[in-house]
């Protein structure tokens, strides 16, 4: 059973970091899917603050390695004032994104209010792709793929300061599930800062269940754990609806069994819900999965569990 069971939806209705339009329409997909409500059935009480608002996507080529730095310094800072709050009322947010951006608001905020509380942080990043990239490493110029590596220390200093202390998180306190598309430079990079990363190698062949043995390993009860899942972590076939697509993603039975393995530690206090695209879904199915496996995130299991 998850420790908190008060939640709040906070919708982040944009795609300012993204290579895709279409991320903006994931918050609404989430509640048409019925995330509220299912959550609900599993005796979770459900506040939905509705959507956040910031600027709107000017479309533009990056200038210096950023695309939109100033529109996504604005979206970051109102993520991160709307996470912190819902902590500090003593309930876990789930960010509704959005591209992945934002997680360095939402993880920022999670961060400080770690230091506030005097918890120890660790947070789960399930992606295609590790997010490290700087503005010279990067290919696109799209701050989607640099969330964990601003988080860490290293980007622009609006970007990096927004939650009060920099670097917000150490790269020990960061585990990667389902990595498969990193940048050569970004490579480097990983390994300069030792992220640990379970890439799709890693689970072909140890399994899902050893990786994620050793990245829940060490918790304890003041551990604040913080599931940052973006939905291209799964295989396209079963989730078509994200902006990159990254082939050899894991199964539907894999991924239940990740959030199951989460469900089960009892410490996720925080999460975020990312780069759902329904521009490029098949009627909301990647939405549908996405609540499927949150509902497991939440301790929903086949049978009852001791
Ligand atoms: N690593 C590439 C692609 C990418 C990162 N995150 C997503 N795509 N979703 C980049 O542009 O940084
Ligand atoms: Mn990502
Ligand atoms: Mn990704």
């Amino acid at each position: 059973m998850t420790a908190l069971r008060s939640v709040s939806l906070i919708g982040a209705p944009t795609d300012i970091g993204a290579g895709a339009r279409g991320a903006s329409m994931g918050p609404e997909a989430l509640r048409v899917a019925n995330l509220g409500a299912t959550l609900e059935s599993h005796g979770v009480d459900v506040v939905d603050r509705g959507n956040l608002s910031g600027p709107s996507n000017p479309w533009q080529p990056p200038v210096n390695g950023y695309r939109h730095l100033p529109e996504v310094v604005q979206w970051n800072q109102a993520v991160h004032d709307a996470v912190y709050a819902e902590l500090q009322l003593g309930r876990m947010p789930i960010l509704l994104g959005g591209d992945h951006c934002l997680g360095l608001g939402s993880i920022s905020a999670v961060a400080r209010h770690c230091r506030d509380t005097g918890k120890k942080l660790r947070v789960l990043w399930l992606d295609a792709h590790a997010d490290f990239n700087t503005s010279e490493l990067t290919p696109s110029g799209n701050i989607h793929g640099m969330p964990v590596a601003c988080l860490c220390g290293f980007g622009p200093k609006e970007l990096i300061e927004i939650g009060g202390k920099v670097p917000a998180i150490s790269p020990k306190w960061v585990r990667q599930i389902g990595i498969r598309s990193v940048d050569a430079g970004e490579k480097r990079f990983v390994h300069e800062q030792e992220l640990e990363v379970f890439d799709m190698r890693y689970i072909d062949e140890m399994g899902m269940r050893h990786a994620m043995e050793l990245a829940l390993a060490t918790l304890d009860a003041n551990t604040h754990l913080h599931v940052s899942f973006d939905v291209d972590f799964l295989d396209p076939s079963i989730a078509p609806g994200v902006g990159t697509t990254v082939p050899g993603g894991p199964t539907y039975r894999e991924a239940q069994l990740c959030m199951e393995m989460i469900a089960d530690t009892g410490r996720m206090a925080s999460l975020d819900v990312m780069e759902l695209n329904p521009a490029l879904d098949e009627k909301n199915r990647t939405a549908l999965l996405a609540v499927d496996l949150i509902e497991s995130l939440f301790g929903k299991s086949t049978l009852m569990r001791k």
